[in-house]
């Protein structure tokens, strides 16, 4: 089998597979930023690959090529998804590691199908590595597999980057196998997160679980037996967009034309507020609209002049917590309609679905206001679209100060979206912030984003990776 220099290792392939109405079958590459990012680096590279599910339980797939990546696909049975990815992954891991905004839920066979799918993406990796490549392990879906490969393969340079948030000592700690989960991230030479707070938090974890010691952003690893010690650097490293999208998007004459269409359509209202997520208990979609419906209440939104558009992407729909969400989400909207809005014409307008790249920058481009206020999120990638849709240097955007992106986005007029007086006050004062301010902030909001985009995260990512590799690699002096 040829082998590949760098191997990229997601839960998901970047592609979807579609089926045609003649039932021809073809995969179409999905369009997230991850894959963007990782294919601008695997276009650097010799020889890339990319180990993930691909979405489907009936048929194991053979390797492929699609869109000039090699994919090798891991076969997931129904069961497996149901117990590793929507069990431990989405029913343990994603609440407990979002400070416990739902009820974490724990079962020992979610566990143990979650060893043994992760053992399947290790093997998968291992065997397609070239001798002395590189590894990059994406997600908490996959934290035991840096530990099975290095088992397998102690040439390779792994990696690990968490896109969630990494909890404090006090939450981690509840974790059943809370060390087995630590020792297999620190099979890693680099264990990246999105907040230098999440690599503290997780340093603390080793301190206190594994008692090892930590200095900076380097942890000291005692090998075991003949194992020589390594050093396992975690640091931050703020994911980000692919700005280039953007700029050309934002100049095209179809795009233009469809945000003042998506004006037109919503009234011509003098304002509209956006709000758009995956419809996810995290993402605070609850209390902003606790907030947006008191200000409707009190008259101090007038439903005649401010629209509001929420987009709420389909999300795990198999798993309860989400199907309740849903749930209490559309009946809030309907309330809300059926008390405030205009004949014709709601209150709030309420999309479950998802849009394409150009339907999303003409909403970008056509919202005064984007609230994002989530109660807990790793980076937020909504804010950074926004931010760099706006080449008009126009828009608020209100940001939870519990978003990733808050860290570097101190432009935005931040909230914390657990007060909703806060939350009202922001958001009046964005609906009042006059064209000069809005164009001082958002000045130094787009700047910060085009200092790091996605590209430069891979880049930085990947290069002290090869440092720490190299060093880990080398002979060990005590
Ligand atoms: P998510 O929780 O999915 O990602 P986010 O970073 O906001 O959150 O990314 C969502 C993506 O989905 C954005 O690119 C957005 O444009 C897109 N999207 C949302 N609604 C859509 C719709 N209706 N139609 C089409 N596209 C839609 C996780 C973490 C985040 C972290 C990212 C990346 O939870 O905190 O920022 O990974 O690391």
């Amino acid at each position: 089998m040829h082998k590949h220099e760098l191997v990229v290792v997601a839960n998901r392939l970047p592609v979807d597979q579609h089926v045609a109405s003649d039932g021809t079958r073809s995969w179409v590459t999905s369009p997230g930023g991850l894959v963007t990012a990782m294919k601008s680096v695997m276009e650097d590279v010799d020889s890339a690959a990319w180990v993930g599910w691909p979405g489907l339980t009936d048929e194991a797939i053979e390797p492929f090529e699609a869109d000039g990546m090699s994919l090798f696909p891991v076969f997931l049975t129904n069961s497996e998804v149901e117990k590793y990815y929507e069990g431990f992954s989405n029913g343990t891991l994603w609440p407990l590691y979002h400070d416990v905004i739902a009820d974490p839920n724990f079962h020992r066979t979610w566990w143990d199908a979650y060893v043994d799918v992760n053992r399947k993406f290790a093997a998968a990796a291992a065997s397609v590595a070239v001798r002395g490549g590189t590894v990059w392990v994406h997600d908490y879906q996959l934290q035991l597999v840096p530990e099975m490969i290095r088992a397998q393969r102690p040439d390779l340079k792994i990696g690990f980057f968490n896109h969630i948030p990494f909890p404090p000592f006090e939450l981690f700690a509840q974790l059943p196998k809370r060390n087995l989960v630590l020792r297999g991230l620190l099979g890693a030479d680099l264990v990246g997160f999105q907040r230098e707070r999440d690599s503290i938090n997780f340093m603390t974890c080793v301190r206190q679980l594994l008692g090892y010691r930590s200095a900076e952003h380097e942890i000291h690893v005692p090998g075991i037996g003949v194992e020589p010690d390594r050093t396992v650097v975690a640091r931050a490293f703020p994911i980000s967009i692919d700005t280039s999208v953007y700029d050309r998007l934002t100049k095209d004459p179809a795009v233009l034309k469809r945000a003042e269409e998506i004006r037109a359509e919503l009234g011509n209202p003098k304002r509209i507020v956006l709000g758009v997520d995956r419809l996810d208990y995290t993402k605070g979609i609850r209390h902003r609209l606790k907030a947006y419906g008191e200000l409707l209440a009190e008259g101090a939104v007038d439903p005649h002049l401010v629209t509001m558009l929420q987009v709420a992407t389909p999300s795990r729909e198999r798993v309860d917590a989400y199907r309740q969400l849903r749930d209490e989400v559309e009946l809030t909207v309907g309330r809300l309609n059926g008390d405030f809005a205009p004949l014709g014409r709601p209150a709030i307008t309420y999309m479950h679905r998802s849009f394409n790249r150009e339907e999303m920058t003409a909403l970008y481009m056509a919202a005064d206001v984007l609230l994002v206020t989530s109660l807990r999120d790793g980076m937020n990638l909504v804010a950074k679209e926004y931010i760099s849709s706006r080449v008009d240097c126009q828009g608020v955007l209100v940001l939870s100060e519990f978003t990733g992106a808050a860290d570097e986005l101190r432009a935005a007029t931040l909230v914390n979206p657990h007060d909703i007086d806060e939350l009202k006050t922001a958001i009046l004062h964005a609906l009042a912030m006059s064209p000069d301010e809005q164009r001082a902030a958002m000045e130094s909001l787009r700047r910060q984003v085009e200092n790091n985009t996605v590209q430069d995260w891979a880049d930085d990512f990947l290069s002290v990776l090869s440092e720490g590799g190299e060093r880990n690699s080398s002979p060990h002096i005590p």
